[in-house]
């Protein structure tokens, strides 16, 4: 059984999204970070930098003490070594998968973070950080157009941890200011994605 430590955002739909597509067995902790339960100590010793998600798998393959995790790509690095799912066994596609799994929690997220801030919840209006962020948006949704209209998923033809951890994040172009017909590829992207069953359930 994995413990999952979450709030209803895109880093927390990451590991919904690979739990439902995997059917691994998982007990969902809330943790509302809009009233600073990600501040106590129950939750700092598994998630130090204080953000969900983090898991507390009970069966570690290994079959030892249980494994806490937190940061969204190593827990997601971690599943898919656990199930041989989502992450691809020959080492170039692999190594493409991996790239934008990197991508996205090294850039697409915290950018598209400080989008959401600026642009939704900053208590006065900043028009030089909603510039700055938003131009960054439309580049890394460029970046990933491009890639889109090469191959069905960001790292090839197979469905990944690199789409699973980028897809939350997309499905709030509107938040970021986005107009998604100016990046056809993602438009067509997110709306496959979003036709899987798991995804429909992570969603639920
Ligand atoms: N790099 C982290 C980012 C996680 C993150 O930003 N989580 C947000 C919610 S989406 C959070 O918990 N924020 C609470 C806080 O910053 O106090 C990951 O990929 O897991």
């Amino acid at each position: 059984m994995i413990d999952l430590y979450y709030a209803p955002t895109p880093n927390g739909y990451k590991i919904s999204l690979f739990l439902e597509e995997t059917g691994l067995p998982y007990t969902i902790h809330p943790i509302n970070i809009g009233t600073d339960e990600q501040f106590t100590p129950e939750f700092l010793a598994i998630s130090p930098n204080n953000k969900i998600p983090a898991i507390v798998d009970h069966e570690p393959a290994d079959g030892g003490e249980p494994i806490s995790i937190f940061e969204s790509g190593a827990i997601l690095l971690y599943l898919a070594g656990k199930t041989g799912k989502f992450l691809s066994q020959n080492e170039r596609e692999r190594i493409q998968q991996q790239q934008w799994l990197f991508w996205q929690v090294a850039g697409f997220g915290p950018m598209l973070g400080q989008n959401h801030h600026f642009n939704r919840y900053a208590p006065e209006v900043v028009p030089y950080a909603i510039n700055r962020y938003v131009t960054e948006t439309q580049r890394l949704y460029k970046v990933l157009n491009t890639q889109l209209e090469k191959t069905p998923y960001l790292g090839g033809n197979e469905y990944s941890i690199a789409d699973i951890a980028t897809y939350p994040w997309a499905l709030c172009y509107e938040y970021q200011k986005i107009n998604l017909q100016d990046y056809p590829a993602v438009e067509k992207w997110l709306e496959n994605i979003s036709q899987r069953p798991a995804t429909k359930a992570a969603y639920k």
